[in-house]
């Protein structure tokens, strides 16, 4: 026999002595070796392969509840919700401590925070050897997409978190079958993570939430290798690896080399009164409501909207040409404050059950309350901060009793207005696609583009404005965020640019999404908002839709297609004509304005700036300088 069949064979053996709990029976080598070789570095107290069973949930759910780490809430109000509060250091992704290890710094652009990816290794196998001490590491097999799917991909995380294994098994499709479709030699994304806090013999975390200081915190990735290390931070983005760091970084460096997009997209299904279905993605930068317009409700009569997903869209040509798009997640990640049972009641119905809260208020009866959660702090709360807290409405400075960044963890399967077809393995066909951002002038609340190329120049000049003098930015400074994805895009934004431009070369221009941008947030010179958003972006949604059936009447303007006078359905609802107007005003003036911003925005992608994307900005100042 020869020596990896051996190894092959007794692997299961070795694995019963290692682990007391279960076996894997995995036959694939590249990944037994992986697990080893990690094992020896981190050297836990034990190892434990997740199949994602309900059996297996409810035992983390215990054990974590019986550390201290996670607070069960009310069985009656909700069943099956725990609660933890995360270390004051660890409450968000972390930017500055995300890398981008490609072999050369050009390789990852000017946009990323670049390291050489070898002194990296070096300086975190020494952070992650020992690691784990006193720890178990946890193998989570699991698949971004439904199962089988051909635009699923498959990770195996490890880690030391039983935080991340329960998130995991709600966000991801965890377990056996993952590893069935792996097979013997099947590819897998290695996603290494460590809370970075080994225990000495007899330590216990003591209901702590364990996590490394800042300045040891590393979110790496590896995009030549398809490989995640993170250390150090047990949170959200940083630690539950299928979400930002796979299925964004990793993966938009993936769908680069094979022609496909993976986006910070939601994806929506909307039906028209004759029962006409078809399907939106919307990009978004973050506080823009891109969870409210998943769930949306709409309030024009007839229309319905299904969600589909509310964070990431892998979209790849179908046989028909036409491009299909899959939620690679199985469940929301979504901040708690702000959301309400006006802001989102479809979200308030998903997070009732079977719901991980992080950094949530927690209230005598074990319920949960955050600011916004559209009623008043029903007596004494224990705070994010696990202090006593008594809401004071006549004391502005009061320090929130929900962290900003509070998050529910719950399965997309719980939504009342899910899709049917959310699993579907052959994803969605998008018939159109949304850029939007935070921009209180300039830009309308909708307008389409002249073309594909016209649209992705749309797609790179998302952003949103700065309102208060936040970083070193002045009011009114546009921060770029490009296709919603400065965070996430794992190799050169101009290459990037140039990939969706190639993109709409793939198949006939008729196939191919139109290209929106929506504003819901233009405000009146008085600072009013001009559109009242939520339910009502539906009445958007309609004009979109009837754009992508070739009805919906629009007028030609020099930034794209505006809806013609009268085209937005705004029948029952309280917005005066003159507000209408301005809602759809492109002013000349303003938009010379952006334009020069634009320009010293694009010069800081020097020559990687494609040429398609400087002809539409040179063919837009044209536009606009015509009479
Ligand atoms: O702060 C975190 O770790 C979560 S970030 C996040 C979570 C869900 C959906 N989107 C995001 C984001 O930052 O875009
Ligand atoms: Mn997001």
């Amino acid at each position: 026999m020869h020596s990896a069949s051996l190894w092959s064979f007794f692997y299961p053996f070795f694995q019963v002595l290692k682990n007391n709990r279960k076996v894997y029976m995995t036959s694939n080598l590249k990944l037994k070796q992986w697990v080893d070789e990690m094992a020896a570095i981190c050297q836990p107290d034990s190892i434990e392969w997740c199949d994602g069973s309900k059996a297996e949930y409810d035992r983390l759910q215990k054990l974590v509840i019986d550390l201290k780490l996670a607070t069960k809430l009310n069985e009656t109000k909700l069943p099956g919700c725990i609660a933890f509060n995360s270390d004051p250091s660890d409450v968000a992704r972390v930017e500055n401590r995300t890398y981008i290890a490609s072999k050369t710094k050009d390789a990852a652009g000017p946009t990323n925070n670049w390291i050489d990816p070898e002194g990296l290794k070096a300086t975190m196998k020494g952070l992650y050897t020992g690691c784990m001490k006193g720890r178990t590491m946890y193998i989570i097999p699991f698949s971004m997409g439904p199962i089988g799917s051909p635009i699923a991909k498959i990770g195996i995380e490890i880690t030391d978190s039983p935080y991340v294994v329960l998130n995991m098994i709600i966000m991801t499709r965890v377990g056996t079958k993952v590893l069935d479709v792996l097979g013997s030699d099947g590819e897998f994304i290695k996603c290494m993570h460590s809370v970075g806090k080994p225990l000495a013999a007899g330590e216990t975390d003591n209901g702590k939430w364990p996590c490394a200081p800042l300045d040891k915190k590393y979110i790496s990735h590896f995009p030549e290798e398809r490989m995640i290390w993170s250390y150090g931070s047990g949170y959200g983005g940083n630690a539950l690896l299928g979400k930002k760091c796979l299925a964004l970084r990793i993966a938009s460096a993936i769908a680069h080399d094979e022609g496909w997009l993976a986006e910070h997209m939601l994806i929506l299904g909307i039906t028209n009164p004759k029962g006409v279905k078809k399907y939106v993605a919307a990009a978004f930068p973050s506080a823009c409501g891109k969870t409210n317009l998943a769930m949306l409700i709409p309030t024009v009569p007839g229309w319905k909207v299904e969600t589909i997903g509310d964070d990431i869209a892998w979209m790849k040509f179908g046989e028909d040409g036409r491009l299909h798009a899959i939620n690679p997640e199985a469940g929301f990640f979504g901040v708690a404050p702000g959301t309400s049972m006006s802001s989102n009641p479809s979200a308030m119905k998903t997070i009732n059950r079977n719901t991980i809260y992080t950094n949530v208020a927690i209230t005598e009866d074990k319920d949960v309350w955050w600011e916004g959660i559209g009623y008043d702090a029903p007596g004494k709360l224990i705070d994010w901060n696990d202090h006593e807290w008594i809401q004071d409405k006549g004391n502005k400075e009061q320090k929130p009793a929900a962290n900003p960044n509070a998050r529910f963890t719950a399965p997309a399967s719980q939504c009342p207005v899910i899709a049917p077809e959310w699993e579907d393995p052959a994803g969605v066909p998008i018939s159109a696609i949304l850029f939007g951002g935070r921009r209180p002038g300039t830009v309308p609340l909708v307008h389409q583009s002249i073309n594909w190329e016209h649209g992705v120049f749309m797609g790179s000049i998302v952003g949103s404005e700065i309102t208060a003098a936040a970083l070193d930015l002045k009011a009114g400074t546009v921060r770029r965020d490009p296709f919603a994805m400065l965070p996430f895009c794992g190799y050169h934004m101009g290459d990037y640019f140039q990939h969706w431009l190639n993109i709409g070369k793939k198949t006939d221009a008729d196939k191919l999404p139109k290209v929106f941008f929506v504003n819901w947030f233009r405000k009146a010179p008085d600072g009013k908002w001009l559109w009242p958003g939520y339910g009502e972006n539906s009445r958007v949604l309609k004009w979109i839709f009837e754009r992508t059936e070739g009805t919906g009447a629009a007028e030609d303007s020099a930034i794209g297609y505006i809806p013609a006078q009268g085209a937005i359905d705004i029948s029952g609802l309280d917005v005066p004509a003159n507000d209408m107007e301005e809602l759809l005003k492109v002013d000349k003036s303003e938009w010379l304005d952006e334009v020069v911003k634009i320009k010293e925005y694009y010069a800081t992608f020097g020559d990687r700036l494609p040429a398609g994307l400087s002809n539409q900005l040179k063919a837009l100042e044209e536009r606009l300088s015509k009479a």
